[in-house]
């Protein structure tokens, strides 16, 4: 049986969830046989984004990339998960077009800044306050959060297995079987 298409689109602040769960969702897809790619900045500013860092025009080149390469992901029949900070609504809505809005699905993993900046896995946010890294999202860098996310997962009142339950419940209920 053939499987749709499909753009999974994490946006959230650094330490919202959006890597753990977009993993998460990635092996609940694979268990179900579908084809996945996982884009996220840890394998996509490695290399194709190599030459770029945290400038607000830079953040919105690597968004652009990204979103052409998922869209060509999606031409190659796969399910797309891409999880970025892109903070910016301008180059979201600019994913969605290139990536047609049928087939993107925009996830907001909406976890407040003080809750985020609580849990400072890589100490990022500590550094940022010290001011030892410039432009950092939600200290003196913008996120612009979505207006009407196909998804809203508030990551501090729900575990990382429910709420990929839900993006699952969300690409099958919606994209069909
Ligand atoms: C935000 C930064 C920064 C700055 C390094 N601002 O939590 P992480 O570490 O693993 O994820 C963050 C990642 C963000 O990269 P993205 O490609 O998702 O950003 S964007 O969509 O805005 O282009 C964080 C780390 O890179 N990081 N410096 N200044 N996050």
């Amino acid at each position: 049986k053939q499987q749709t298409p499909a753009v999974l689109w994490f946006t959230g602040l650094s330490g919202a969830g959006k890597s753990t769960i977009a993993n998460l969702v990635e092996q609940q897809l694979l268990a179900m046989g579908r084809h996945t790619y996982l884009l996220d900045g840890d394998n996509v500013r490695r290399g194709l984004c190599a030459d770029l860092g945290f400038s607000d025009a830079d953040r919105v080149e690597n968004i652009r990339r990204v979103a052409e390469v998922a869209a060509l992901m999606t031409d190659a029949g796969l399910i797309v998960l891409a999880a970025f900070i892109s903070p910016f609504k301008a180059e979201r809505e600019a994913a969605r077009q290139s990536i047609g809005a049928d087939r993107f699905f925009e996830i907001y993993v909406d976890a407040p800044l003080a809750v985020a900046e609580r849990r400072d896995v890589k100490g990022l946010y500590a550094k940022a306050r010290r001011g030892e890294i410039r432009h950092f999202t939600g200290i003196d860098s913008p996120y612009e959060a979505p207006e009407a996310p196909a998804l809203v997962i508030k990551t501090e009142h729900e575990t990382p297995e429910r709420s990929a339950a839900r993006v699952v419940e969300l690409l099958l209920g919606d994209a069909g079987d």
